[in-house]
């Protein structure tokens, strides 16, 4: 996503939270970590909350990334469901907690945590076993969740053309002047430039819809990239090597959604199509992402819908 504009993703913000036993991450090497500050949140109910609670929709991709690697730590939480189709994200009570809006969240102890990524590192310190961040390879896969994230928009951009499909704007006015209007605007007490872009994806849509042009272009960027991780895999079974990481999780989950796009996987990125049936299979990934596949009825509605224009076609794969 957009990363340059997150220019409030600051370093070192948990800082003043001091090394507890066990913290593999040297302070001065923390990168990215979004908790918010009290002035940021204004639903004050859940500076109350002890455990771990985890806000996130089912089908939201990166809230499946969050649930696969709480299913795999093993880790107890406690379930928000919050409805994106219906903007519940974009009502007051939801932005009094993130500003920007988004799922998933995390509250650990009565501290609010956002970006999916900075909550996956942040639990990987937390709660070490299984290890799905290798010793000595932080910074590394920081960047490169960083890089994932960066594309985010661009799987947003084909799920809303050739998944989800909606038939008007996919958020209607009264929900982004809600948007706009409520949370305190701010990502740790700075301006957030976040929300911003996220009100111009909105805007833009409803004004364009999801176009030929972006839709290829997205494709593009995926195809490049996947491009690169099937060669990856053509040497090793996993993103990092010979173990499972949170890198795996989270190419998995756009593999899984683009695929669910019509993203010819088998036939571009063979290896990447072989890795992703493996991890499909075990249960932690299974129950967040297969069940939430559309019917082949669903999909071929929306195709037909788009009078045969699919994926493969508009981005010329
Ligand atoms: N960079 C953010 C992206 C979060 C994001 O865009 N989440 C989507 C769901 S996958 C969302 O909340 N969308 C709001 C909406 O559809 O209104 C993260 O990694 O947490």
């Amino acid at each position: 996503m957009s990363q340059d504009a997150v220019s409030n993703k600051c370093e070192e913000q948990h800082a003043g939270g001091g090394a507890e036993p066990g913290t593999r991450f040297k302070l001065s090497e923390r990168r990215f970590m979004v908790q918010l500050v009290d002035s940021d949140i204004r639903t004050r109910e859940v500076l109350g909350w002890q455990g771990v609670h985890v806000l996130h929709f089912m089908g939201s991709s990166c809230s499946q990334k969050l649930r696969i690697f709480l299913n795999l730590k093993k880790i107890p939480w406690q379930s928000h469901p919050i409805d994106l189709p219906s903007n519940e994200n974009m009502q007051s009570w939801f932005l009094g907690i993130n500003p920007r809006g988004l799922v998933p969240v995390l509250v650990h102890d009565g501290a609010v945590h956002i970006e999916s990524n900075d909550i996956i590192q942040y639990l990987e310190e937390r709660f070490p076993t299984p290890q799905l961040i290798p010793a000595g390879r932080e910074n590394e896969i920081a960047a490169l969740l960083k890089h994932e994230d960066d594309l985010h928009l661009d799987l947003r951009t084909l799920s809303f053309r050739f998944v989800f499909a909606p038939p008007g704007p996919p958020k209607p006015a009264a929900a982004l002047e809600s948007y706009i209007a409520n949370g305190a605007g701010t990502v740790q007490g700075v301006k957030d430039q976040e929300k911003q872009i996220q009100i111009e994806f909105w805007q833009r849509a409803a004004r364009e819809g999801f176009t030929d042009a972006q839709a290829r272009a997205s494709a593009l960027k995926f195809r490049a990239e996947f491009g690169a991780l099937d060669k990856t895999l053509a040497k090793q079974p996993y993103l990092m090597g010979d173990h499972l990481s949170v890198l795996d999780i989270a190419w998995l989950i756009y593999e899984h959604r683009l695929s669910l796009a019509g993203y010819p996987f088998e036939r571009l990125h063979p290896h990447v199509h072989a890795w992703a049936e493996r991890l499909r299979a075990m249960s932690e990934f299974a129950k967040e992402v297969t069940q939430l596949r559309h019917s082949a009825e669903r999909l071929d509605t929306i195709r037909r819908a788009q009078s045969g224009n699919t994926l493969e076609m508009i981005a010329g794969f």
